[in-house]
């Protein structure tokens, strides 16, 4: 059985869930992280050193960073994964790509954002900082914006893959109601493009539910 151990409320927790769901494999999780602890214990720092989360135990199979485990999951499942992550090379590095984005680019961008107004309580928020991050997350998302521009229902093109998913768990946090704030420039290809994945049962289940 596949074990995911993360709390529900990670965004890198998301992705590997909504793939997941994509995929149809069963699989359990555990709560660790944050409220829940654990990820300090000699146990845990055996099977993911940075005391992070997500972490995947499955077999043998040890695994942590949660991009990593989403491609993993996605060679589980064989060929080209329901369409998430395709076998030409070209178009498996193209999906890479944005991933690798996600993590170098996107995530330090937007970062400030997301703890000033999730979880900092509002008298004690860095608005500066927040300002900062609505500069740089805004030129990230142009970018996505730019990549929508020729009409391409999804970042890939014409199906959903781990790119959609992976961007769409950080999209979910910059256009939530919960980060809204002054100078967050309006991108309508970026919006379509959301309201498109938002109806997926994984993103349903497991990345919709109010930001805390
Ligand atoms: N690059 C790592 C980042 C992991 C990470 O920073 N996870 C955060 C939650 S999104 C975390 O573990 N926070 C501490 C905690 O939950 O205790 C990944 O993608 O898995």
């Amino acid at each position: 059985m596949i074990h995911l151990l993360g709390r529900a409320n990670s965004t890198n927790v998301w992705k590997p869930l909504w793939v997941l769901e994509e995929l149809g494999l069963p699989y359990e999780r555990t709560d660790v992280g944050m409220e829940h602890g654990v990820v300090d214990t000699p146990e845990y720092r055996a099977l993911n050193p940075n005391g992070r989360v997500p972490s995947l135990r499955h077999g043998d199979v040890e695994l942590w960073e949660s991009n990593s485990v989403c491609r993993y999951l996605c060679l589980l499942a064989g060929g080209d994964a329901k369409g998430l992550y395709p076998t030409a090379p070209g178009a498996r590095a193209s999906v890479d790509r944005w991933l690798d984005w996600q993590l170098s680019t996107l995530s330090p961008a937007e970062r400030d954002l997301f703890w000033n107004m999730v979880r900092t309580p509002e008298e004690k928020r860095d608005m500066k900082a927040v300002a900062a991050a609505v500069t740089n997350s805004a030129k990230c998302w142009a970018i996505i914006e730019d990549r929508l521009g020729d009409g391409r229902p999804y970042i890939e093109g014409d199906t959903l893959t781990l790119a959609d998913i992976v961007l769409g768990c950080f999209a979910r946090r910059w256009l939530g109601e919960e980060v809204r704030v002054a100078g967050m420039p309006e991108f309508p290809k970026l919006n379509a493009w959301f309201a498109r994945i938002s109806e997926r049962p994984g993103f349903q289940r497991w990345v919709a539910p109010k930001l805390f």
